[in-house]
């Protein structure tokens, strides 16, 4: 409990700093929107975005655990890893303007955010890593959301039990400024074991929403047709609650 408080408090003093760039961030995108598409897409979010804690190199965990796929051996994950995922695309489709593939490189050309956050798994874990990857909203900007699209859903390469892991968040988190498509951790390209070579971090939210092995973007209006219609993997097999807000 105590080192529990000490966090508590260490990330009320970041987070009196952050605000201001993340209230500049805001404030800036809102001017630069000339797309009335996203304007229109824009205005539905709750415009509270404020950041989780972030910490410093020396808090980085020295080993970042695995946890449920840690080394997928279906479909052409395998090959991908055997080649260096020099071939890897993720498609981002569905409910956007202009669906697109973008390769590792082009995604490591965007403008990029390194953030150092924790991760806590609703197992009882908890570990600090450091990430780096573009904005998911700088993405979504790029294709253009239709402002018929209300959630972001995540495909992932990897099955458990014969099912391909997907998850899916609102847009509130799909634009807020600590979400990001991972391809570094602490510095190196993604392990296999933390999802290479592209994962999501959603730092609001619980560690089973963080979806690894990324191979597609979709921009949905409704949840219903995806999966069991709960919005991801452990909530359609095992009742894990949608939003996972910490
Ligand atoms: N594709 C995919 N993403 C996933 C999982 C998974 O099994 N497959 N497990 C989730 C869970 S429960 C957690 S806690 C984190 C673990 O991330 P890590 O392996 O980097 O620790 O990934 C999440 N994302
Ligand atoms: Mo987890």
């Amino acid at each position: 409990m105590k080192r529990r408080n000490l966090l508590v408090g260490l990330g009320a003093t970041l987070l009196a700093g952050c605000d201001k760039i993340a209230n500049t961030k805001a404030g800036s995108s809102v001017l630069g929107a000339a797309d009335s598409l996203q304007m229109k897409a824009q205005r539905l979010l709750n415009p509270s975005q404020e950041l989780v804690p972030e910490f410093s190199p020396k808090d980085i965990s020295p080993f970042f655990r695995g946890n449920g796929s840690t080394d997928p051996t279906n479909g052409d994950y395998p090959a991908h890893a055997a080649a260096g995922f020099a071939n890897w695309q993720l498609d981002i489709r569905g409910l956007v303007a202009k669906p697109m593939s973008l390769s590792l490189d082009q995604i490591r050309a965007l403008p990029q955010r390194t953030q150092i956050t924790r991760h806590d798994c609703v197992e009882g874990w908890s570990a600090i890593g450091q990430w780096t990857g573009p904005q998911l909203k700088t993405i979504l900007d790029m294709a253009g959301l239709d402002p018929r699209a209300r959630y972001i859903v995540l495909r992932c390469a990897d099955e458990l039990r014969g099912t391909p892991y997907y998850e899916s968040i609102d847009l509130n988190d799909a634009h807020h400024p600590q979400t990001i498509i991972a391809h570094m951790l602490n510095g190196a390209p993604l392990p296999v074991r933390n999802g290479a070579p592209l994962r999501l971090r959603v730092e609001r939210q619980l560690g089973y929403k963080h979806a690894k092995y990324l191979t597609g973007i979709e921009a949905v209006e409704s949840l219903a047709n995806i999966g069991g219609g709960k919005g991801g993997y452990w909530e359609d097999v095992a009742g894990y609650q949608w939003y996972a807000g910490i």
